[in-house]
């Protein structure tokens, strides 16, 4: 396996990866407050700032999109994704296999575990197909780890986090993205359990720029290589202006001042 840091996944070893399958995960509603973002390519042209490592999107928008961008973006492919119109335990259909996903493009997988569903033993099982086979084409995997379902009490209980980030760890994924444990010291221990395996913070619903700001730099302090984001960059209008900000606080180091007045240039 290269070395992730040799990956077209990192830059200087740092990570911002744009997350799109909310269409598929959450529907139109995600899209409401700023119409133009249904338009994937919206979504496409703001992958091409040069703070986003990666794009992540299902197989559909890859197909369709990705051969317009392939200069661009470097593609990740999220290979499992359900609607949340269904009900029951957590579960996520494998919508792409990692053969096809490098045939359209792909340079990493993206592939969610949920830690502690009824369904567990079966996604760990379809996540070891794809990591294997990841392995052979010789791109890394990001485990999406989100604890929930039946067994678990509190998705955001720090302990649960970081028993996500290492069960990634203990899968062989290369890198995880866990949700926002709550603190930098919760974050810590978090980024310590996932031994060699990168941590990133997921973005999570949309909030001011300063308090997303604030808790991408937390996170960062702690020991993260960067972020998966999505909602906090497309549900704004101008996302270049995030974007900007971003590239400050993860890449180079800046204070949440410094990056807030990226946004305001
Ligand atoms: P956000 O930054 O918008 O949270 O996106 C990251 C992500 O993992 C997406 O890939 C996914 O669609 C979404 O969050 C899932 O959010 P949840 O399952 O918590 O509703």
């Amino acid at each position: 396996m290269r070395p992730i840091d040799d990956t077209s996944l990192t830059r200087d070893g740092k990570m911002l990866i744009l997350a799109y399958d909310h269409g598929l995960e959450h529907g139109p509603a995600d899209f409401r407050d700023v119409p133009e973002s249904a338009d994937p390519a919206h979504v496409f042209d703001a992958a091409t700032h040069p703070a986003v490592t990666s794009l992540a999107v299902q197989k559909g928008l890859a197909e369709a999109y990705y051969p317009s961008y392939e200069d661009e973006v470097n593609l990740m492919a999220k290979l499992n994704g359900t609607s949340n119109l269904w009900m029951g335990e957590y579960d996520s259909a494998v919508n792409w296999s990692v053969d096809y996903a490098v045939d359209v493009g792909a340079e990493a997988i993206g592939f969610t575990l949920y830690n502690g569903s009824n369904h567990e033993v079966e996604m760990a099982e379809e996540f070891r197909q794809a990591q294997e086979r990841a392995r052979e084409h010789d791109i890394p995997v990001v485990m999406w780890a989100y604890p929930r379902g039946q067994g678990v009490k509190n998705d955001t209980k720090p302990e649960v986090i970081a028993y996500g980030a290492r069960q990634a760890l203990e899968l062989g994924a290369d890198v995880v993205k866990v949700k926002n444990p709550g603190s930098k010291t919760a974050m810590e221990h978090t980024v310590d359990m996932a031994g060699r395996t990168k941590v990133i913070m997921s973005g999570g619903s949309k909030r001011s720029d300063r308090e997303f700001l604030q808790s991408v730099k937390t996170a960062i302090d702690a020991g993260t290589v960067g972020l998966a984001v999505g909602r906090n960059v497309f549900q704004r209008e101008q996302p270049e202006r995030i974007l900007d900000a971003l590239e400050q606080l993860i890449f180079e180091e800046a204070s949440v001042e410094d990056a807030l007045a990226a946004t305001e240039r």
